[in-house]
């Protein structure tokens, strides 16, 4: 034990120092850009836009012709980003046992994601710096313990603190960008030429400038004798004019302009060894290992943090391994696996041995597209038995077109609108494997808005692109399905070989809690190894639904070695899709079923609608009005395998949660 304790310490040395080397340190980096080539417009990416048909070029478009947004040919979408980090944490079973995780945890968005929400930002939110001024610096354990106190304080009672009312206000207007984000520094290149036109000044690098450099930018122009005075404005920042600039020299993106009227005449200074053009600090995705390192390490949720976006989104998803610092004999890389998830390329898929895995220290961002709505989820690949029983297991849904049609717009048009673009096109016909056919007939169901204050609004929303507007619901409540084996887990933390085939769930998890603590409404917290509280389970499993209003569960399951069953009391189950696909037949009708339960194995997922209404004004249509809600009360979801309703060693427990309808 002495010994094995002294090669632990020895070696956490050794990892820590590596860490700390800036060549190692400087391979985090975050990656959002404002725009892209199919989203060109900065300023339409930061939400999304009404529908109005498919994003398609002409036969005769170029890629400028993007540019010309909803006007001209649809750009739908927008760009998403989200940071998480790989590593290890702890959390809190059931019975008040903190487990060990290897984990996932939060990096970006912290205040949305101990609300429960998705983690997953626009831009503007993302590339934001966490403020220098604030007087309350990211510590360890953010956002656990700043929400606890400004730092680490002693707690009473017991394991789970549930946080105050105050505190989760505070959360909400917690810090949403990029952990680690900053400034990177002032650059100063060489100049290989510079030159004046009338007044306008073209200066050519000897690097490509565009990266760091955009129209409005500051920049300093300095050198030495051979200078003329005129080029430096008196040794002041110039206004860059122009960037990506035609020159006889290299490319266009080597080269920018700028003016220094009234001065004119400056003769050309050709491979001058000492003039130089210094750029401002720049957010290019550079970042502070230090606050990603404070907020990383140990950080571990479950389930991992929660992802969502749009059909038609660009998605960068930024991987940061800090490592395991419970257990540093293991160099354990990491990878993103969308499970299910229509990827183009492999390289992206997350699976190590056909494409990239992540080491200790270093950064990746994946990029998707949205290509089909559905619920998936995500995990890690690296050793999938173990790091997925260890608990690298994440929720990942994608919303549809349809969500976005204008208010009172003719849902069969829009999911018709669809067929135009090959990319987006689902026509039994000619493909069958279509997975979203249009509905048999027009109902003429329309985007749903609200029918008091402002018709305007759309609200609610649809699972799928259904075109009759079958899948609409009021609230949406991600499920994950999960199960730990805590003798797994213990040997995984103690340094001792794993038993792979004796594997066997005893704690029986949705959204990482077991009953009682999937009806706390709050954000669970566990102390850590660190003596340190973090953000454990931040998603509460408790589904709340106003009466007469529906709600879609998004179930997923990938607990490793059990099927499990999940029954529903009193409210009837409506399965709307399996494993992200519409349960529809290629005839356009809808093959929903309705039950009191569903039996999911490991890697499956489920669409289930729950609906507080008996009857509807319009039985057809799930959005009209309420007419007989279902009575206020609390019903359950639970699992009926009954050795499932238990927390290991307490008769108790276990694999439910509460449904309320109020
Ligand atoms: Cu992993």
């Amino acid at each position: 034990m002495f010994y094995a304790s002294l090669f632990r310490c020895g070696l956490a040395t050794l990892l820590l120092s590596a860490l700390v080397t800036p060549t190692l340190g400087q391979s985090f980096r975050v990656q959002c850009p404002t725009s892209t080539i199919t989203h060109p417009v900065p300023g339409n990416n930061n939400s999304e836009l009404a529908y109005a048909g498919p994003t398609y070029l002409p036969t005769t478009g170029t890629a400028s012709d993007y540019t010309s947004g909803n006007s001209g040919h649809p750009v739908n979408g927008a760009i998403k980003c989200q940071q998480i980090s790989g590593g290890d944490g702890y959390a809190t079973m059931g019975d008040g046992t903190q487990t060990y995780l290897f984990s996932f945890g939060p990096l970006s968005g912290l205040g949305h994601i101990g609300q429960g929400l998705p983690g997953t930002e626009y831009p503007n939110i993302f590339n934001t710096p966490y403020p220098v001024s604030t007087s309350n610096p990211l510590v360890p354990g953010d956002p656990a313990t700043t929400v606890d106190g400004l730092s680490p304080s002693p707690i009473s009672g017991g394991f789970i603190q549930p946080l105050t009312a105050t505190q989760l206000s505070r959360l909400g207007v917690a810090y949403n960008g990029a952990v680690g984000l900053d400034y990177d520094v002032t650059n100063s290149v060489n100049v290989l030429n510079i030159s004046e036109t009338g007044t306008t000044v073209t200066v050519v690098g000897y690097v490509p400038l565009d990266l760091n450099l955009k129209v409005g930018d500051q920049v300093v122009i300095s050198g030495g004798t051979d200078l003329p005075a005129g080029y430096t404005n008196g040794g002041h920042p110039v206004t860059v004019t122009a960037i990506n600039v035609a020159n006889p020299f290299f490319p266009a993106n080597y080269a920018f302009s700028y003016s220094v009227a009234p001065t004119s005449g400056l003769a050309a200074v050709f491979e001058s060894s000492s003039v130089t053009a210094s750029f401002p600090r720049a957010l290019d995705g550079h970042v502070d290992p230090r606050q990603i390192m404070d907020v990383g390490v140990m950080n571990g949720n479950l389930p991992a943090p929660l992802m969502a976006i749009d059909e038609d989104d660009e998605f960068f998803l930024t991987l940061t391994n800090v490592g395991m610092i419970m257990r540093p004999d293991l160099f354990e890389q990491h990878t993103v696996h969308f499970h299910g998830y229509p990827n183009a390329s492999a390289f992206y898929d997350g699976v190590p041995d056909a494409s990239v895995a992540i080491n200790i220290g270093a950064s990746f961002t994946y990029y998707y597209l949205a290509p089909d709505a559905g619920t998936y989820f995500w995990h890690c690949h690296i050793t999938p038995p173990e790091h997925l029983q260890m608990g690298m297991v994440g929720q990942l849904f994608v919303r549809p077109r349809q969500n976005r049609v204008v208010p009172n717009g003719n849902l069969y048009t829009a999911r018709a609108q669809q067929d135009l673009d090959l990319r987006t096109a689902c026509v039994s016909a000619n493909d069958i494997l279509c997975s979203n056919p249009l509905p048999a007939v027009n109902t003429g169901a329309t985007r749903h808005a609200s029918s008091t204050a402002n018709n305007a609004t759309p609200v609610g929303g649809y699972a799928y692109n259904d075109g009759d507007g079958s899948t609409y619901y009021d609230a949406e409540y991600p499920l994950q399905i999960h199960g730990f084996d805590p003798n797994f887990h213990f040997v995984g933390m103690t340094f001792n070989p794993e038993g792979f085939a004796d594997m066997k769930d005893k704690y029986f998890l949705l959204n990482g809690r077991s009953y009682p603590d999937t009806v706390n409404p709050d954000p669970m917290q566990t102390q850590s190894a660190d003596g340190v509280y973090h953000f454990s389970q931040p998603l509460p499993a408790i589904i709340t639904i106003p009466a007469g209003k529906r709600a879609l569960l998004r179930i997923s399951d990938l607990d490793v070695s059990e099927y499990q069953t999940l029954a529903s009391l009193g409210i009837r189950m409506q399965v709307i899709g399996y494993n992200a696909k519409l349960l529809r037949d290629q005839a356009g009708n809808n093959l929903y079923y309705t039950t009191n339960s569903i039996t999911l194995g490991g890697g499956e997922s489920l669409d289930v609608i729950l609906d507080a209404c008996a009857v509807r004004a319009t039985p057809s249509d799930p959005s009209s009005a309420c007419t007989t809600p279902m009575p206020s009360a609390t019903y359950y979801l639970y699992t009926p395998n009954l050795d499932h309703l238990s927390n290991d060693a307490e008769n108790f427990g276990g694999l439910m949660t509460e449904v309320h309808v109020n």
